[in-house]
């Protein structure tokens, strides 16, 4: 592969950018209007201007970047995450165009899309999943049936959804009708699908999700987990490997499930297998997601792999050596959002006056901002990634307070004053969290 268009922004764009240059690989970036002075532009090799602000006018536009890609001759595409990057039809359309979309092909990007056939492909495959429905919800009587059998409290979910949305607690049967009404017209005007499956309720599950990757002969191996259970509305915060929960025998257990869950469906690339897990170790099948993560770092610091680059090498053929990874350290990672968590995290665009990033021993990060650079409102509000890595859990923690002391960032509120008090947080110090935690944290 010689050039790489990288279809994204901000931070994921500088790190894809990063790894070509290791590799000797051209870049092209594209941008927006609202990106003219953003770094990646300034650290690809080419870049072409696609449209104004709007996303949906920019990067979310399949003409304008299959078009960069035809002018500036480039044989691949790395989506990153969000916009394209688990969109079937730029998938297929890049393929159409001979360009290697460096992510899943369209048919499974598809299957794991729709949640009710990526539980029953699981289901098939031989991985735990969340006792529920076979498949949607036909009516009503349908679903009140399904809740009598699994017994409440349920869990009824959209099937276009993802990420929590169009999911609806239903505790007993009384509540159903009017959940099942309200949660079918709430996802068909967000998805334009009202497809519902129901599962039993996991109560305070953490959510660990293990990195897998395979190759185009269909071998899979995984690289172990991440523990991103601390999340508010469905935003993860901030994300850790080894998961304090783990043991030995559940990573196993996990692991394998993953791996089989991969080379079930023949993955190719760099993908996740989120699992909800209960206090008794239980684990079920979530949702399997097929692109690479913001959480990636910390993988990549605790198994020493650059998963950008495996993401390009298998994308041109290479086989993968099939070991699977345990972690020989331990990471965490800090989303540093523009937010104000004394004004419930709300977004807090604007210029950046000072900006100073913390150093030192095991402490990396991924970010494209810089003093003087102006954070447009169009986009999400991540403007860094703090990882730090240490021998042990203590270690990493210690070294992620002097990190977020050391942090400098003037001119707008950031995320970095909650983690800082997330670090001294006893349930946080303990490992002693479930997807709960958010619930009750207060700002000092
Ligand atoms: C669940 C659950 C409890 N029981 N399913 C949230 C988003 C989507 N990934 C699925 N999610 C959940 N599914 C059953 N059967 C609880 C959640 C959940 C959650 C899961 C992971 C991380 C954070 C969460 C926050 C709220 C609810």
């Amino acid at each position: 592969m010689k050039k790489i268009l990288i279809a994204n922004r901000g931070e994921i764009a500088m790190r894809i950018i990063r790894t070509c240059r290791e590799m000797g690989i051209k870049t092209v970036a594209v941008y927006s209007e609202a990106d003219r002075d953003s770094l990646h532009v300034r650290f690809a090799d080419e870049a072409v201007c696609i449209g104004p602000a709007p996303s949906k006018e920019s990067y979310l536009s399949i003409p304008a970047i299959i078009s960069a890609a035809e002018i500036t001759n480039a044989d691949g595409i790395h989506p990153g995450f969000g916009f394209l990057s688990e969109n079937a039809k730029f998938s297929r359309i890049c393929a159409e165009h001979g360009i290697k979309f460096i992510g899943a092909t369209p048919d499974q990007i598809n299957k794991m899309g729709d949640k009710a056939t990526a539980k029953e492909t699981m289901k098939a495959a031989g991985v735990p999943c969340v006792p529920g429905s076979d498949g949607l919800l036909e009516s009503y009587d349908h679903a009140k049936k399904i809740a009598k059998e699994i017994g409440y409290p349920v869990m009824m979910k959209a099937t276009a959804g993802g990420g929590g949305k169009g999911m609806r607690a239903i505790w007993k049967e009384e509540e159903l009708e009017k959940a099942w009404e309200s949660a079918r017209q709430e996802a068909a005007a967000a998805f334009g699908n009202d497809g519902m499956y129901m599962e039993k309720l996991i109560e305070e599950p953490r959510h660990i999700e293990i990195q897998v990757i395979g190759d185009q002969t269909g071998k899979a191996a995984h690289l172990s987990e991440r523990d991103c259970s601390v999340q508010r509305r469905h935003q993860k915060l901030t994300e850790e490997t080894p998961s304090p929960f783990m043991t030995p025998e559940l990573r196993q257990a996990m692991g394998d499930a993953a791996v089989k869950a991969a080379e079930y469906i023949a993955y190719e690339g760099a993908g996740t297998v989120e699992f909800l897990v209960d206090k008794h170790r239980n684990f079920y099948f979530m949702e399997m997601n097929t692109r690479i993560q913001v959480e990636h770092p910390i993988t990549e610091e605790v198994t020493d792999y650059d998963l950008i680059r495996e993401q390009i090498k298998i994308a041109t053929g290479t086989k993968i050596s099939g070991r699977n990874h345990e972690p020989k350290q331990h990471a965490i990672e800090c989303r540093i959002n523009a937010e104000d968590p004394y004004n419930n995290f709300r977004p807090s665009p604007g210029k950046i006056t000072a900006f100073h990033a913390p150093g030192g021993h095991g402490v990396r990060i991924d970010t494209h901002v810089y003093a003087g650079y102006t954070i447009p409102s169009n986009y999400d509000s991540m403007i860094a990634k703090l990882i730090v890595t240490g021998r042990t859990r203590q270690q990493a923690i210690e070294r992620m307070k002097r990190a977020l002391d050391e942090f400098i960032i003037e001119g707008i509120h950031t995320t970095i004053p909650f983690h800082r008090q997330l670090m001294d947080h006893p349930d946080y110090v303990e490992g002693n969290y479930t997807t709960k935690f958010m619930e009750t944290f207060e700002m000092n």
